[in-house]
């Protein structure tokens, strides 16, 4: 039924997945009522040619039931939507202090600027690492991103992680995933942000922990590691 949602390598990917899942069901529901009705109007519930409509005389109480009884309706089945997904949004939006590796994304017309804090841990120093639209992670592993912006509104998007985040000059915002699979995934922009938008699209590398670690070591030769220690 849902073969036209990504692959999900995610942790919490399938609880995202329920949350569509069950907006898209109770809207197909609605759909089915109402057009059902609107069909059952047109062709079994009409009047026959010739045949005069009935008029009805106004009753303001009637009249305000059908507007407000649909609205009870939306406002219910909205209330439940909000009480099933409140666990999954709570889960996705903390616990990314949680996470040991952390890496600062910074959208720029048009290419993602990935921002690793190198051995010392921590961003804007000597042994950082800038890497232009390529994120390397380990699988199984917590990883924070810092979202931001250097211009424009840009929306970090990675459709297998089910993770979507929009990312704010002049704003951080923290978000978290655990990849489960390794590979190579897209990262495109989901906001449009100008007249190269369509090709801003970056690329997520999960590997497994030993070739994350080989990464490492090729990335921080050793005197760029004493060069950060001595800085601090
Ligand atoms: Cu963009």
């Amino acid at each position: 039924m849902h073969h036209w949602l990504p692959e999900s390598i995610s942790t919490y990917g399938s609880d995202i997945d329920s949350v569509i899942r069950l907006v898209y069901y109770l809207t197909l529901l609605a759909f089915i009522l109402m057009e059902g009705a609107l069909l059952y109007m047109i062709f079994i519930g009409n009047k026959k040619k010739g045949e005069r409509a009935s008029y009805f005389s106004g009753n303001t109480l009637k009249q305000a039931l059908w507007t407000l009884i649909p609205l009870g309706i939306v406002i219910v089945v909205d209330i439940y939507i909000d009480y099933r997904s409140a666990t999954t949004w709570g889960m996705v939006m903390t616990g990314a202090d949680e996470a040991k590796i952390a890496v600062r994304v910074e959208g720029e017309q048009f290419n993602w600027h990935m921002i690793y804090p190198g051995p010392d841990e921590l961003i804007g120093t000597a042994d950082d690492l800038s890497i232009e639209n390529v994120l390397h992670v380990p699988v199984n592993r917590k990883v924070r991103l810092t979202l931001t912006s250097r211009d424009v509104i840009h929306s970090f998007f990675v459709p297998v992680l089910r993770l979507k985040m929009d990312c704010l000059p002049g704003r951080d915002l923290d978000v978290w995933f655990e990849a489960t699979k390794v590979g190579e995934y897209e990262i495109p922009c989901a906001e449009l942000c100008g007249f190269g938008h369509s090709g801003m699209i970056g690329r997520l590398i999960v590997h497994s922990q030993e070739d994350y670690d080989l990464w490492l070591e090729e990335n921080w030769p050793e005197n760029l590691t004493e060069l950060a220690e001595n800085k601090l």
